[in-house]
């Protein structure tokens, strides 16, 4: 029997297909957001073909299937806006303008990796993105960006912070601590939370209570809060424009549910639904709600993008990515003389 415990609940394209809403954006924004999507997309898809010849000495936790998340977010942030996120790096990083050359250098732990190879997937940081900090302990990142957005407050910035953080870090007292500071100092942060309803292979059920929804915790904390179909790039981005500017206005911290599922496995390459923990039925399921495609049908429908451009996007993204594999396999490792570089001792 087929098991689907966790259902897309979204509208889809349908709210943007007669409204307004649409009509509203230049059409080179539209595209671009597709081009994003894809670019993150065909980006893991070769770092999973490549995986496994083991070259690639990083932990690895792909974002395939959550891509809508990273792109309508980040697109929302101006560049100078800082980043800080959890273990799943790497839409966040390219949808913040992270250079694919320097990201892929880091999963090889070459010289030339944007955190000098010291961090590999899960510590992406790169200060020219605003790409502020990654950590692989869950909520961990949460109140160093909460400090980061006092800081912006204080010196009076025109950056803001925007944390990201999966379901799981919402049951970390971390969280509870730096959203009650967040809200008592009117802080510039924007909380992005991105329920898969996963944490590695825990069902979000046996976790947290029932019915008591993620965004309707934050908001009795008093955060501005709200719930959106994380499949949507265009729901996701006007949510996140909304909340940026509440947060940038001083009216203080915002949270953002988002609701996708993760395609691939918690962590490492391929789908790791085979040990039991999700029905491969409901992986499935959530593949009808492809952001990449959902949003390209939707672009087709408005005749704003065809087959022909789609492949020429598609052929200029693999040739990038191939140069950005090439670049990092042949870029120098570490040596040892460098061992104590960056580290600070009395
Ligand atoms: C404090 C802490 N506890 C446990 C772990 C082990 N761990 C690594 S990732 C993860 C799940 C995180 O799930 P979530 O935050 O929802 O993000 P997702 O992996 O779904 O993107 C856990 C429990 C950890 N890294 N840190």
């Amino acid at each position: 029997m087929k098991l689907i415990k966790y259902k897309y609940s979204g509208k889809g394209f349908a709210p943007y297909l007669s409204g307004l809403k649409s009509n509203s954006y230049e059409k080179e924004f539209l595209i671009r957001f597709y081009r994003d999507m894809l670019r993150i997309r065909l980006i893991e898809e070769e770092i999973e073909r490549r995986y496994h010849e083991d070259e690639m000495k990083s932990p690895i936790h792909l974002v395939i299937g959550q891509e809508a998340s990273s792109v309508g977010s980040c697109g929302a942030l101006r560049p100078e806006d800082q980043v800080y996120c959890g273990h799943r790096t790497h839409g966040i990083y390219l949808a913040k303008g992270g250079n694919l050359k320097a990201m892929m250098s880091e999963l090889y732990c070459r010289t030339t990796g944007c955190a000098g190879s010291r961090g590999g997937s899960m510590h992406l940081f790169d200060k020219s993105v605003g790409m502020a900090g990654s950590s692989a302990i869950v909520a961990g990142a949460i109140p160093i960006a909460t400090g980061a957005a006092l800081k912006a407050q204080l010196t009076g910035e025109s950056w803001i912070v925007a944390a990201f953080l999966g379901d799981a870090a919402v049951e970390e007292g971390a969280f509870w601590e730096a959203v009650n500071f967040a809200v008592l100092k009117r802080l510039p942060i924007l909380y992005f939370c991105e329920n898969n309803f996963f944490s590695v292979c825990s069902p979000i059920e046996v976790r947290q209570p029932e019915n008591a929804e993620i965004y309707k915790k934050a908001e009795s904390f008093g955060l501005k809060s709200v719930k959106v179909d994380g499949t949507n790039v265009l729901e996701v981005y006007e949510a996140s424009r909304n909340m940026v500017e509440y947060a940038r206005s001083g009216k203080g911290p915002a949270f953002i549910e988002s609701v996708a599922y993760r395609w691939r496995g918690h962590g490492g390459a391929g789908d790791d639904s085979h040990t039991g923990y999700r029905d491969p039925a409901e992986v499935e399921h959530w593949q009808q709600f492809d952001p990449v495609k959902s949003y390209y049908d939707f672009l087709e429908q408005k005749n704003l993008l065809d087959g022909e451009t789609r492949l020429a996007i598609s052929k200029e993204i693999e040739a990038e990515v191939q140069e950005a594999f090439d670049f990092a396999i042949n870029s120098p490792n570490p040596i040892e003389d460098d061992l104590y570089t960056h580290v600070y001792s009395d």
